[in-house]
């Protein structure tokens, strides 16, 4: 099993080399997380962005894996799905898609919580997606939560109206404008009912049975190193496990089996939400960045904090992921700017250096490498050997400072933009 993970906070360009990729696959799964994601892919010009869809969902020979460590909503599953089949009619969901029945379900109520709780100054604002992904996993930690499997079983309609019953009378303490219980119930069980037209089954089973046949299976992140619960930056962090550790928990695989790691990562940084980001850029370099590079949030449209490429927190999440292959992206947004920077390590406030780094301490102060940018446009380069001088110098400075090598490089948004580098 190989995996391709985020090593920021997320929105690296992991959809796009999945999509790439995932024709060598039998099997596309996802471990972590839910409608929290947005994996964005582009098809004939058109772009979709998928939430809590593995990215192999377009292609015929490839099964698609939602497993047992990500949450399910039915509402958005259910928007998702339909929206897929308009963008692409030729996808077979009903047949290419199987479902864990370990997955844990969002209720709709655990959505509103989050917004309760995100706009309640009683609770610290983490800058969430909204989409009730927190409350999933508490309410699956606290053993008090429905998962996929329970929506055959006869109390299933019970229980979910106890839970929405009881979340309405918490809510009920705050000042938000709620939907009626009704309405947000009965939209969450035809959402059931919808979700009742896929395969179901143990994808543990599934999963090691094909790879006991010697099939290829690709575990696919959402999220990223930075965002994890444990290893990330924590609070400001996802509640799923998003690093090499949680693919095999998320989708009950042995570490054993695990081959390749992709490690995805931008040339520069990028973070939505709240929390520390040492490099983030305040000036009108940052501003260039993100429009040139398109950065706002796929699904919630949020503009994204930009920062320079930080070292220190790389070197820290290729080391807890032991990651084999780096996978550059956008370093075509940096063609053409004045200066680059790349932050080598930081500098704590007593003098010390720091040059691997997974707390980012507050008050660190990143040290900035200026580079020189390159100026020709990469965009529709297809060869290594063609690069610019300058960008050849980045690269290898790269996988010199972090021990790995790059082993592609992508050079826009489009399917064919990537560079195979050995
Ligand atoms: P949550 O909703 O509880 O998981 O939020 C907790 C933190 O995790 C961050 N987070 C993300 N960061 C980047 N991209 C994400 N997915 C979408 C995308 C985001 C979007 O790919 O574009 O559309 O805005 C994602 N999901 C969670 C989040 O910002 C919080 O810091
Ligand atoms: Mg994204």
């Amino acid at each position: 099993m190989d995996i391709v993970l985020g090593l920021q906070w997320g929105d690296e360009g992991k959809g796009k080399f999945i999509d790439l990729i995932s024709e060598g696959y039998d099997i596309a799964a996802r471990f972590n997380g839910g409608a929290n994601a947005g994996h964005s892919i582009e098809r004939n010009g058109k772009r979709i962005t998928l939430k809590s869809l593995p990215s192999g969902i377009f292609m015929k020979g490839v099964q698609n894996v939602i497993g047992t460590g990500t949450v399910l909503d039915p509402v958005s599953f259910r928007k998702e799905i339909i929206n897929l089949q308009e963008f692409d009619t030729t996808v077979q969901p009903e047949k290419n898609l199987i479902i864990s029945r370990k997955a844990h379900l969002v209720l709709p109520t655990y959505k509103l919580l989050d917004i309760f709780m995100e706009d309640n100054p009683e609770y610290t604002t983490i800058g969430t997606t909204r989409n009730g992904i927190a409350q999933a996993y508490s309410n699956k930690i606290l053993r008090q939560n429905l998962r996929v499997g329970d929506i055959e079983s006869t109390d299933f309609k019970s229980r979910v109206e106890h839970i929405l019953k009881r979340d309405y009378r918490l809510l009920a303490g705050g000042d938000m404008i709620l939907p009626s219980l009704e309405e947000i119930s009965t939209e969450f069980f035809e959402a059931i009912d919808f979700l009742k037209k896929f395969i179901r089954t143990e994808t543990e089973l599934f999963l090691n049975v094909a790879l006991f046949e010697g099939k290829k299976v690709l575990a696919e992140g959402s999220q990223a190193a930075m965002l994890d619960i444990d290893h990330g930056t924590y609070p400001y962090v996802t509640s799923s496990s998003t690093t090499a550790a949680g693919a095999c928990s998320g989708l009950g695989v042995s570490p054993k089996k695990i081959g390749e790691i992709f490690g995805i990562a931008k040339a520069y940084c990028t973070r939505v939400g709240n929390g520390v980001f040492p490099t983030e850029i305040f000036d009108e370099l940052g501003e260039e960045i993100r429009t040139k590079g398109n950065e706002f949030g796929s699904n919630t449209g949020r503009p994204r904090r930009i920062g320079w490429l930080d070292l220190p927190a790389l070197r820290y999440a290729i080391m807890i992921n032991g990651v084999t292959q780096m996978i550059l992206t956008k370093a075509d947004i940096l063609s053409g700017m004045k200066s680059i920077a790349v932050c080598t390590h930081y500098e704590l406030e007593d003098g010390t250096v720091e040059t691997v780094s997974g707390s980012l301490p507050e008050n660190a102060r990143p040290v900035l490498k200026w580079m020189e940018s390159w100026s020709a446009d990469i965009s529709n380069l297809k060869e290594a050997s063609l690069l610019p001088e300058e960008l050849k110098n980045f690269l290898s400075f790269l996988e010199e400072e972090l021990g790995v090598s790059v082993g592609y490089l992508s050079t826009g948004p489009g399917r064919e933009q990537i560079i195979k580098m050995k």
